[in-house]
This record gives structure tokens, sequence and C-alpha cells, in this order.
């Protein structure tokens, strides 16, 4: 019977698993959430893309004039003699990277670069178009947890790396958590290595608020996918009509708050589960962090790197750090 050996499938599936824990566990809450990192299947990587390139989301431009004009001084802060090895952590298709790659494969013998990111479809994309634009790079990519993806490379051995985190991806964790994830991403270093690391910085609120609630509504069509991935892949009957999206800019915290609203009360339907929504309920789907750069410098010295070197786009708004371990 088709329903069923659907339902084993999904149930053998470890990544469906997985998934299917995760989002229990958020949805099982007094205050439901969901995790982002989920956003990101092909429709969620296609919506994230059109995100990139719409007015209000300044980000990915900021960055990328960081990596594209300054990327002569960037290059030799990587680099160790004739060797280059960049491990990238959530390197998505790679675009902005090609920047600064491309002029590390003109300055230097050995470049190796060592993309690790969550989703297949963009790192398969990725391998394609950095392989086909900068044939003298070597390509190592990871399918997978970002510190899954760094002990397997602690494992082929010590050659001195440095780690990008970039695109503000480090504001998807609340202040605490990336913390956390300094302390743990060092613990994978070894002394010397460096990071750099991409954090949107706080600025008019305004224009924060604009970019997580964009004009052409792509924002809300990538919240809205993850209820379509959870129809799809979880067997789960959400519907889209019933949710709309909300976005929270709040400037005292610097936190910038994704939510689905339940627009009535009803219930929704897992193989296994039941979740009831009330009118007006929230689902909170993303954090964005902004941060002030006295609080990026206390990130540092409370998780043991020593900051080298600040790099700015010319608008001040973003600002990609590179730490020492
Ligand atoms: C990929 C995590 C950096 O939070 O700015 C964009 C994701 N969410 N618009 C961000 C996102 C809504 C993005 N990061």
């Amino acid at each position: 019977m088709y329903m069923l050996s659907k339902r084993d499938d999904s149930s053998t599936s470890p990544v469906n698993r997985n998934f299917y824990d995760d989002v229990m566990c958020g949805l099982r809450q007094t205050e439901k959430s969901l995790p982002s990192k989920y956003f990101y299947d092909a429709q969620g990587d296609v919506l994230f893309q059109q995100i990139m390139h719409c007015p209000e989301y300044y980000l990915t431009r900021c960055e990328e004039e960081i990596l594209r004009e300054q990327r002569e001084d960037l290059a030799p802060c990587v680099s160790l003699g004739d060797d280059v090895t960049l491990v990238e952590l959530g390197a998505g298709d790679g675009s902005k990277t090609f920047h600064l790659l491309q002029c590390l494969v003109s300055n230097y013998k050995h470049v190796t670069y060592h993309p690790i990111d969550i989703s297949s479809h963009i790192l398969k994309h990725l391998e394609a178009d950095l392989g086909n634009k900068l044939p003298e790079l070597s390509i190592d990519s990871y399918h997978g947890d970002y510190f899954e993806g760094l002990a397997a490379l602690q494992q082929q051995g010590h050659t001195p790396k440095v780690v990008l985190f970039l695109g503000a991806n480090i504001g998807n964790m609340p202040k605490a958590e990336a913390m956390q994830f300094c302390i743990r991403m060092r613990s994978f270093l070894n002394k010397g290595d460096k990071v750099l690391i991409g954090f949107d910085l706080v600025k008019n609120p305004r224009i924060i608020q604009a970019a997580y609630d964009d004009e052409a509504g792509l924002t809300r069509r990538f919240n809205i996918n993850l209820l379509t991935r959870m129809n799809r892949e979880l067997d789960a009957d959400f519907n889209e009509e019933l949710f709309e999206h909300y976005c929270h800019y709040d400037p005292t915290s610097g936190t910038c708050s994704s939510y689905l609203v339940s627009l009535l009360e009803h219930t929704v339907l897992f193989p296994e589960d039941e979740i009831h929504f009330d009118k007006g309920e929230l689902i909170h789907m993303e954090v964005s962090q902004k941060y002030l750069p006295s609080e990026i410098d206390h990130m540092a010295s409370e998780t043991g790197f020593a900051p080298v070197k600040t790099f700015t786009d010319k608008r001040g708004w973003f600002v990609d750090v590179l730490w020492e371990a």
C-alpha cells in the first residue's frame, strides 16, 4: 500500500527522523518554535538566493563589497607561505567567497577550499560553479553538520587553516549560544589557525526591520516554505493559508525575530502527533542577532580568540572580523 510504504520510508530515514524529532520538540513547547536550519531545502535555497538579491536585504551586498574590495588585504591574512587552506561553514553557493578565492589562486601555489554546508543542493551547485571558474582550486566539500565537518578535517592532519563563517550566519544563534559556538569552534583549531566571522552590526532599526520584511514577500515565502517542507517530508497537514509571517526587530537587544502567526484556532496533524494552535498563536522561526562592535570584541576575549583585524564596508553596516586561535 502506497501510504504505508511512504510512512515506512520517512520513519526509517535518519534524516527525516531527526527533522521530525526537532520539529516536535519545538512545537510541543508552550512558546512554539521551529529550527531555522530546516529552511534550506531546494525551494528554501532558491528563496534565500532571491532574498539575497532583494533591495532591502543589504547584508549580502555589504559583505560582498568587503570581500571584493578588500581581497588584497585579506589574502595575506589567510595564507601561510605558499599554501592556503580555507574551510567555510555554511558556504552556500560560494559566490561571495569567490572574490577571495580568485585572489588567492592567482597569488598562492596550493589553495584548498573545504566548504561545509547543510544543503546538498547548494554544495553541488558550488562545486560545479567554482570548479568551472577556478580550475586551479582544490575543492573538497563536506555535506552535513559544521562540527562533524571540522572533526573530519582535523582527522586528516594538522595543516594551518582559516575557518570562514560568513554572511552573519552566527546571527542565527542567540548571543550566549554564539559564544558557545565560538568556544567549540576553537576546540577544532590549532594555535595560529584563524577564523573570519561575519557579523551584522546594529544600525537604524528601520533598515534592519525592512531587511526581514521585504516588499516582495520573499521572507514571508521563505518562512512559509518550512510548513510546505513539513507537509512533504513529515506527512503533516499544515494549511499555509492559515499562517502569516511577522518579523520584529528589538533595537534594545539587537535581536530580530521572525514568527509565523496562526490566523485561526486549528489543529495540525502529523502521522503520530497533533499540534493545536490558538488563534493568534506564534511559532518562533528565526533569530537574526545584530551586534555592537564592543560586543564582538567581548565575544573574542570570552572565547579565547585574539582579534587580528576588522574589515568593514563603506557604510559601516557589516564587519568580517579576523581572529587568531
Ligand atoms: C543566512 C542566517 C544570515 O538571518 O540574515 C534572511 C537568513 N532569514 N532573511 C539572516 C535570513 C531571513 C540570514 N542568514
